[in-house]
This record gives structure tokens, sequence and C-alpha cells, in this order.
């Protein structure tokens, strides 16, 4: 099982976020076997921009996880995401590869599992929520890494999905 985080925090996110879970459900072999709540959050980074939007979905998927990379940032490419403004500023949808199965990698593209995963509230609590018994490759328990997680920055868990 693969774990993608989406979150966003200009022009809908919601709106965009449901359209890149559609964009994935359509990515060859590859099915969407869940996803958590959505989750407000204060941003990581320069404060002085939106509130952001978070989740996870979980991808049941044959396509290699750098295949699956490429793929999450094509449908980011379609959503109108632009690469220029400043590191961690506001997007409006950002889709990272979280954890691929038992994978680990450190490759100049990609690395698995994220390399913040576990000072990130805002990713730990709906992968939590969505997996519960996960192992975090390299990293433990995720319940056990929220648990000791310091971020601060999760605000409340909306009642809807994306
Ligand atoms: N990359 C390497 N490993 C991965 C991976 N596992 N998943 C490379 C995704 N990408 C990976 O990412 C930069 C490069 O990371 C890619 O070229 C890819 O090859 P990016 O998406 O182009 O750039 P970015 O998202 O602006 O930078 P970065 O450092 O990935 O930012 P993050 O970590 O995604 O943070 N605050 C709140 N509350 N909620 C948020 O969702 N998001 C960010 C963005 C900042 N603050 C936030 C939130
Ligand atoms: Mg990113």
């Amino acid at each position: 099982m693969a774990y993608v985080g989406l979150g966003g925090n200009v022009d809908d996110p919601r709106v965009r976020m449901r359209r890149a879970l559609a964009a994935m459900a359509d990515l060859p072999a590859t099915r969407v076997a869940g996803v958590s709540s959505l989750y407000r959050s204060r941003p990581h980074g320069p404060q002085d921009q939106p509130e952001y939007l978070n989740a996870v979905a979980a991808l049941e998927t044959a396509l290699p996880a750098e295949a699956l990379l490429e793929a999450l940032q094509a449908i980011e490419r379609d959503a109108g995401r632009r690469r220029d403004g400043p590191r961690w500023g506001p997007r409006t949808l950002d889709l990272d590869l979280l954890v691929y199965g038992t994978l680990r990698l450190d490759r100049p593209g990609l690395t698995l599992p994220h390399p913040r995963i576990a000072e990130r509230a805002f990713v730990l609590a709906p992968l939590a929520e969505l997996a519960p018994e996960l192992e975090i490759p390299g990293l433990g328990p995720v319940a056990a890494l929220l648990q000791a997680c310091r971020d601060d920055s999760l605000l409340a868990r909306e009642a809807a999905a994306p």
C-alpha cells in the first residue's frame, strides 16, 4: 500500500483535492483504497499565508514508486501548481508520497518514507486515522510517532472527507 499526502491552501483546496483523488483513481493499475478526513492546519514555513487543508489517501497500485511520484507531479501540474513561489509558500495542491510499502529509499528525486513525516502532525493525524496499525519503515508505528510529535500546527479535523 502507498500513502499520499494531499495539502493546499489557496484556490479552493477541497475541490482540487477531490479532483486529485479522481485523477489518482484513474491512474493505471491503481485503486484508491481509502481517504482520511480533512484537517485544517496552520502553515509550516512562512506564516503570512492562509491555513492549509490536509488529508491522506491510501493507494493500492502496481506502479513503481518513481512512476507513481511522476504521476502525482503531473496531477499537481494539472491542478495549476506553480513551482516558482517561495519554498513552503502557498500552493494550490501539493501531493507528497509519504510511504510506499516497506520501501526505504534515498535518491536525489525521491526519499521514502517522506523525510518530514515525523515532524508534521498534519500528516501523522490523517495517516493514523486511515491506517492506525501502520508501521512507517525505519521510524516505527504511526500512532507512536503522532503521540511523540510536538508540532502544534494542527487546528481541527473537519467532519467531511475531501
Ligand atoms: N521528493 C523527494 N522525495 C519525495 C517524496 N517522498 N514525495 C522531491 C514527494 N516529493 C519528493 O518537492 C520538492 C522535491 O521533493 C520534488 O522535486 C521531489 O522530487 P515539491 O513538491 O516540488 O516542493 P515543495 O512541496 O514546495 O517542497 P517540499 O520541501 O516538498 O515541501 P513539503 O514538504 O511538501 O511542504 N503547512 C501545512 N500546515 N500543511 C502543508 O501541507 N505543506 C508544505 C509543503 C509547507 N507547509 C505546510 C504544508
Ligand atoms: Mg511537496
